[in-house]
């Protein structure tokens, strides 16, 4: 069943010991320091072609994996919130799914259209707008998605991966180029991976925020809950370490959720989860299974190992595939599979 393409290894990071750092990194004014006079909360849309790194920068402003990331474009599916409290400011971030301009995979058109109402949505209610592009590259996948602008927000030009800019110097007329597609409010070039930068952007986004009490607590992360992350983490496994065409066509749904309390005053809590992996074809329901069930192994192994580091629990994992034919395409079953 494994195929060379499946044995390419998605060498996307975690960026574990990165968001640690940035976590400490943050000024730290401890709760109830700021008063409500003084705070400054905003929504900050990232939005962008597939793939650009909307979500590795999402995590990295957040300090923490709030949503998944992979080598595959349309990895994020939904709107997530991530949020970062820094000394007087709460930066309320929203990573959006990549803004399809391509019909790629057929029996997707559906799919397609939820995630690209998603970004069109989220743009409507938001005080800054972090348009995402891959430094020194502008194509028509980049246009489509900058047509979207609002033209009454500021729009930051974050040109991302520019530790993969060889030649420095090509970037300043790139930059100049740029200027003439859109009244940028900023252009920020920078690695979603390198720590600085992203506490350099966050610090450039701050002004723009307006001056208001924050909507969230302090420690607050996401707005999404412990479950969802538990079925998007999945869907990394499955996005990492399966062939090109399968995640477009899949997904994941949580069957059965239980929290069980830990009889040891000193013992971590024990998380049941009952998942499964809907596919289109049986022929998909093997690739996701591996030889001797060896894929679906490791896909359950992975997930469960991270959520219990996310988690802070003991996490017991149970994986099931199942064929439906259809879903991606099926109005209807995208909405009981949680696609709003
Ligand atoms: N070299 C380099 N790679 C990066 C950088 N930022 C992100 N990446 C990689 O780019 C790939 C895509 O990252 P994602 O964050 O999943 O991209 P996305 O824009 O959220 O993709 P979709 O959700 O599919 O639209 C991953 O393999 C990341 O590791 C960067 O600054 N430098
Ligand atoms: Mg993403």
């Amino acid at each position: 069943m494994s195929t060379p393409e499946h044995d390419i290894p998605d060498d996307t990071p975690d960026l574990d010991a990165m968001l640690a750092g940035l976590a400490l990194a943050k000024t730290g004014q401890g709760a109830g320091q700021v008063p409500a006079s003084e705070q400054r909360c905003g929504l900050v849309a990232i939005v962008g072609r597939p793939n650009v790194g909307k979500s590795t920068l999402m995590n990295a402003l957040v300090g923490q994996k709030v949503s998944i990331t992979s080598k595959k474009a349309q990895t994020t599916r939904h709107r997530i919130t991530g949020i970062r409290t820094d000394g007087d400011s709460q930066f309320v971030f929203i990573d959006t799914p990549g803004f399809q301009t391509r019909h790629t995979v057929k029996g997707t058109a559906a799919l397609n259209r939820n995630l690209n109402k998603t970004v069109q949505s989220t743009l409507s209610d938001v005080d800054v707008v972090l348009f995402l592009v891959e430094a020194g590259r502008f194509g028509p996948d980049d246009a489509k998605v900058l047509a979207l602008m609002p033209k009454d927000k500021p729009v930051f030009l974050v040109a991302n991966k520019l530790d993969a800019v060889k030649q420095r110097s090509d970037l300043l007329p790139w930059l100049q180029q740029m200027q003439t597609h859109h009244a940028f409010a900023e252009f920020v070039p920078l690695s979603a991976h390198k720590l600085d930068d992203v506490r350099r952007l966050a610090g450039i986004v701050r002004p723009y925020l307006p001056q208001q009490a924050w909507w969230y607590d302090e420690e607050a992360l996401t707005d999404r809950t412990d479950r969802f992350l538990a079925s998007e983490i999945i869907r990394e496994k499955l996005f990492r370490l399966t062939g090109d065409e399968l995640p477009y066509t899949s997904t994941v749904v949580i069957d059965t959720y239980t929290e069980e309390p830990s009889d040891r005053p000193e013992g971590r809590a024990l998380l049941r989860i009952a998942a499964s992996i809907v596919v289109e074809r049986d022929s998909h329901k093997g690739m996701v299974i591996g030889d001797k069930g060896d894929r679906l192994k490791r896909i359950g192994t992975e997930a469960r190992t991270e959520l219990e580091r996310l988690l802070d629990t003991k996490v017991f994992l149970e994986i099931w595939v199942k064929v439906r034919s259809g879903w991606a395409d099926d109005e209807a079953r995208l909405r009981t599979y949680g696609y709003e």
